[in-house]
């Protein structure tokens, strides 16, 4: 082993969570999660989007419904402190995508980060939302997180534990660019994220493959991009006859994917990231200081959509 600074990371993907299913039943898969994690030298493992339930926004239904059914109003609370004991007890840093309730009932897309003192270090809410507000009655499902959430108000941040600094987002987030630039221009080495991504799309008559392939292209190539680890968890499988994508995956700054899922069930993958890996990129082709020219990015910050030429 060379002298290089490292981190045991893992990806904990989760296979489906059905209506039926407790949070106590999803809480005590993800602590055996855990304990695979740590048996194989982990050091930080991610779990994914929405973790402790199923993808709830494929339904229509009241907010007041979802509040009460699908959100956390503390965390930890009592169902859910069992992954922050285990946090203690193992040693293990985590990441958790879960539904947010603030006090004034405001509803958010969350990601936190725990150590491995079970302290909450990080709080994420998810920016980039995608899917619809309106009920689409003909639609096979819904995709409702413009209905149940609001946009993020936290921003792109970095979190400094366990030595590392890191860098998280959720699940729509993973595919635009801006995501990885900003948490990458405050040093981030490790991005972390969750997903739930449907097979199937409601828009257009999608070919089943590029919802893997998509979603690998924008780890890989925003891993390479940007010189850092990127570590995907998916929730994944058929929740009561809905079929969302696994391929979790952890990706290397030289943008090769390291470790990768097989199943659609609950299973664990790991590597000892190498933080030094990506210094060579950094230094040279994705040398920030030394290459990038912000003065003409303008239009990314100061449009939204497409508009004219600029003159
Ligand atoms: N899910 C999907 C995702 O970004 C999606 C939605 C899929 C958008 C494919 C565009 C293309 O993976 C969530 N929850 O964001």
């Amino acid at each position: 082993m060379n002298n290089h600074r490292s981190i045991g990371l893992a990806v904990a993907q989760l296979g489906a969570v059905h209506l039926a299913d407790s949070r106590a039943s999803v809480v005590r898969r993800l602590v055996e999660m855990m304990r695979e994690a740590k048996s194989r030298g982990a050091d930080f493992v991610v779990f994914p989007e929405l973790a402790l339930t199923t993808f709830f926004p494929r339904y229509w239904i009241t907010e007041e419904e979802a509040h009460e059914r699908y959100f956390e109003a503390t965390m930890p609370s009592e169902e859910t402190r069992p992954l922050f004991d285990a946090a203690r007890e193992l040693g293990l840093g985590f990441y958790l995508g879960y539904a947010e309730l603030t006090e004034d009932k405001r509803g958010f897309n969350t990601s936190i980060i725990v150590s491995p003192q079970g302290e909450i270090v990080g709080k994420y809410r998810k920016i980039h939302l995608p899917g619809h507000s309106d009920h689409k009655v003909d639609a096979p499902f819904q995709h409702l997180e413009k209905k149940f959430f609001e946009v993020g108000d936290l921003g792109f941040r970095v979190f400094d534990t366990q030595s590392v600094r890191f860098g998280m987002c959720l699940c729509n987030d993973r595919r635009w660019p801006e995501t990885y630039r900003v948490m990458a221009l405050q040093g981030a080495e490790v991005v972390v994220l969750g997903y739930n991504t449907p097979s199937v799309n409601i828009h257009w008559n999608e070919p089943v493959h590029l919802r893997t392939s998509t979603h690998l292209i924008s780890l890989q190539a925003n891993a390479y991009q940007n010189g850092v680890w990127v570590a995907a968890s998916a929730k994944c499988g058929s929740e009561d006859g809905h079929h969302m994508i696994g391929s979790s995956a952890i990706v290397a700054p030289t943008g090769e994917i390291v470790a990768r899922t097989v199943t659609e069930e609950d299973e664990v993958i790991s590597t000892r990231a190498d933080l030094d890996l990506g210094a060579m990129f950094r230094e040279h082709v994705f040398n920030f200081a030394k290459h990038r020219r912000p003065e003409h990015y303008k239009l990314i910050t100061e449009r939204t959509g497409v508009g004219a030429p600029i003159a």
